[in-house]
């Protein structure tokens, strides 16, 4: 059983987890409900937790989708797509975060297809999402895993790391969440020793999943000796899914990326057949720089997956896909929130249907 208190605090906020409820038939419970259904889900494999994200979600890129999909939608009418409004749609994909790359492609796609047949302003929408999603799913299908889950039988490790301030700790929190709910002994290790704070932080959110944290709260203590330690009592409590919090900055001059080396190779030098995943924070609403970020983690630190947080309330959603199409990595999770409950396995058609919502 897990116990999630109701009443919480996290650096000294008080929050509350509200139970979904099953919400009322507006706009938002009956889009969710048919994009779950669209993917073949009956209406008894439908669990309130879906609707609620999907909820979530597509507000979440409201943002996104004001500066994009409306003024597509006015742009577009009910006339058949033109090659001007391919420029239009062109500024407006850029305008989202998209990135150029991708942009390029779906706009030289939308081209040809023009070229030999008149498309409708609805199958002209049809048509982005399908490019989109293609983009999105790259990487996803050459890493031969549609879906990240722990292996059983296995000690399974995930570093979540990024520059600070991205959310690492806080999606560390949710994934626990997740994990411990569906049923994988988990871990945590608190490899982040540059923040006083970041070790209470945690101890927080592993409370609110059962989930235990492992620690040394001595000063300047060395983040590859936290994870020696937890990799030691993770071989001893037969963990699934041990998940590891790095530092966006450190004390020294060391360097990020050597860090994160050090620990990688203690992880191989003790549990070589361990399964390991970097996973690489990316906070939505810096757009751009978010990805200049993921370039030079990627070039350095041997990433095989991308989380997007902070997808609520960011005009810059689009990002996601730059990061599939230029940094060549499987989004893996996505946060639209706080909550503990507000980080689910990225499935590309739920995020480009939200995306691109007409409402
Ligand atoms: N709105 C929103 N806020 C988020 C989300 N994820 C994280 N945050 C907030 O972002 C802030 C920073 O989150 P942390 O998890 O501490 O970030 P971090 O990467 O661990 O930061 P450092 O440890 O300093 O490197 C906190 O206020 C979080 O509540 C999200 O999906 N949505
Ligand atoms: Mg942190």
């Amino acid at each position: 059983m897990i116990n999630i208190p109701s009443k919480e605090n996290i650096a000294g906020q008080s929050k509350t987890i509200a139970e979904p409820e099953l919400g009322e038939f507006d706009d938002n419970f009956t889009w969710s409900a048919m994009v779950l259904a669209a993917q073949g889900k009956k209406i008894n494999q439908i669990s309130i937790d879906e609707i609620d994200w999907l909820t979530k979600l597509r507000r979440g890129l409201e943002e996104t989708r004001k500066g994009f999909v409306t003024e597509l939608l006015d742009k577009l009418g009910d006339d058949p797509l033109t090659p001007e409004s391919l420029d239009d749609l062109e500024t407006l994909l850029i305008r989202a975060d998209v990135g150029i790359d991708s942009t390029d492609k779906v706009i030289s796609s939308l081209r040809t297809k023009l070229n030999e047949e008149v498309v409708g302003a609805e199958a002209g929408i049809k048509f982005l999402k399908k490019e989109l999603k293609l983009i999105i799913d790259k990487p996803i299908k050459n890493s031969g895993s549609d879906l990240l889950v722990p292996q059983k039988g296995k000690l399974n490790v995930w570093l979540l790391v990024g520059v600070n301030g991205v959310g690492k700790t806080t999606t560390l929190g949710k994934l626990a969440y997740l994990s411990s709910k569906s049923n994988y002994k988990t871990l945590i290790a608190a490899a982040d020793t540059f923040r006083a704070a970041a070790v209470e932080q945690l101890k927080v959110w592993g409370d609110r999943s059962n989930v235990d944290v492992i620690s040394n709260q001595s000063k300047n203590a060395d983040p590859a000796a936290v994870v020696f330690d937890a990799i030691n009592s993770a071989k001893k409590r037969n963990v699934d899914l041990l998940l590891v919090d790095t530092a966006g900055r450190l004390q020294t001059k060391n360097n990020l990326m050597d860090e994160l080396a050090k620990i990688k190779k203690i992880i191989d030098k003790k549990v070589p057949d361990a399964i390991v995943e970097s996973l690489l924070v990316l906070d939505a609403s810096q757009g751009q720089n978010g990805l200049k970020q993921a370039k030079s983690f990627a070039k350095s630190a041997d990433l095989s997956g991308a989380i997007i947080t902070k997808l609520d309330g960011t005009s810059r959603g689009g990002v996601s896909l730059a990061v599939s199409e230029e940094v060549n990595l499987p989004i893996r999770f996505i946060g639209a929130g706080e909550g503990i409950k507000d980080l689910r396995p990225f499935n590309s058609y739920e995020f480009v249907e939200a995306m691109l919502a007409d409402k």
